[in-house]
């Protein structure tokens, strides 16, 4: 079943359908949260750097594809502000100064925001930004889970170029490529962070392919958590498609989005769809789900495929809900390759850490078989 080759193949020797192209972040460990609030403690962060060391020496040891950095010419600040608000992209790239000149003994510790502009009539406004930086970071930021570090911009910068590099090689012909790299990115909007992500890498690269001539790209989002912050970067947009499968916000992080009758609006009506499933799901429920997504994107005529990718679904996650087993991965990575699309990966969740290697890597050993 695992049928990898015994010795490194060359990259032209490998038929095209096999090929796939990873561009790992090599300044991921500059993000290093410490901890992150949860139900009124600090605990020990679950995205921590071990994750992205398991899942590359997995790729490594199965030879999945070539593992390069990405170019350092691409025009990655122009490709950032198509997604992300130039205000809020500039809050990132100032935030730890900002916070360490709060008080210097901040170095020492992570920035969590405490206060928030809730958005509810009268209440707060939004109009009149404050100058203190506890405020800022709370109006960008939607939970207390996603410690921002010193090196949080430069990682997840760096992460954005994986992402972005990872378009321009499909763009190029390529068959399959990964952006190997954390933090991850699918909660994360236009001028928002939270769940752990900063940048949404998925976004860059599917606005990427779309200026690289690419007419309708797919975004399917297999992560337990809902992809809020991808949905709302394409919510009015008929050309990005965005599905998601994900544990019910009614009861599942983060709550206030990923439901069943969020459609898309204006334009956008129609392109977006949720598969929210209970706590528990196994796998055939959860696969039965994924063959629905897989239909609306053979409906939508995508010329692209883009897969966020988490392994938060896995049975032994810490802080998920799903059931499903490690060979499970092998069928979701046949099921996407049957779709026949140039397919691009973005590393998403999944923190039961020794094995998240081999669930990505089975994905992606499945789609290549
Ligand atoms: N600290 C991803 O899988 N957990 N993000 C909430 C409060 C947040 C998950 C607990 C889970 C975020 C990319
Ligand atoms: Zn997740």
């Amino acid at each position: 079943m695992l049928g990898w080759p015994a010795h490194a193949p060359c990259a032209e020797c490998v038929p095209y359908h096999q090929r796939m192209k990873i561009f790992h972040n090599e300044l991921h460990h500059l993000h290093q949260g410490k901890q992150e609030m949860f139900r009124g403690k600090l605990v020990d962060c679950h995205e921590v750097p071990d994750r992205l060391a398991y899942v590359l020496a997995e790729v490594q040891r199965r030879q999945m594809g070539d593992i390069v950095a990405p170019p350092s010419d691409l025009a990655l600040s122009e490709a950032l502000e198509k997604v992300h608000t130039r205000a809020y992209l500039e809050f990132l790239a100032q935030a730890w100064a900002q916070w360490v000149e709060l008080d210097p003994s901040n170095a020492e510790r992570d920035a969590l925001p405490s206060v928030w502009p809730l958005a509810q009539p009268h209440a707060f406004r939004t109009d009149a930004p404050p100058r203190n930086f506890a405020a800022r970071l709370g109006q960008y930021a939607f939970d207390s889970g996603t410690p921002l570090t010193m090196g949080s911009w430069a990682a997840a910068r760096q992460g954005a170029a994986c992402a972005l590099a990872a378009a321009q090689t499909l763009l190029q012909g390529e068959r399959a490529a990964f952006a190997l790299t954390r933090p991850p990115g699918h909660h994360a909007g236009p001028a928002f962070m939270g769940g752990y992500c900063f940048i949404n890498n998925a976004a860059v690269a599917a606005q990427a392919l779309r200026d690289g001539g690419i007419q309708r790209v797919a975004i399917l989002d297999v992560d337990y958590h809902h992809g809020n912050g991808t949905q709302t970067c394409f919510y009015e947009r008929s050309d990005v498609l965005t599905l998601s499968i994900h544990g019910d916000p009614l009861t599942e992080y983060p709550f206030f989005l990923g439901h069943a009758d969020e459609c898309g609006a204006g334009v956008g009506t129609g392109f977006n769809r949720n598969w929210p499933l209970p706590r528990g799901t196994r796998f055939e429920t959860w696969f039965s789900a994924l063959r629905q997504a897989l239909e609306a994107v053979r409906q939508f005529k995508a010329e692209a495929l883009l897969v966020p990718l988490g392994v938060d679904t896995f049975e032994g996650d810490p802080i998920s809900g799903f059931k499903l087993r490690s060979p499970d991965y092998l069928r979701v990575g046949e099921a996407l390759a049957e779709l026949g699309l140039p397919t691009l990966f973005t590393l998403e969740g999944g923190y039961a850490v020794s094995e998240v290697g081999v669930n990505v890597a089975n994905v992606l050993e499945g789609f290549r078989s």
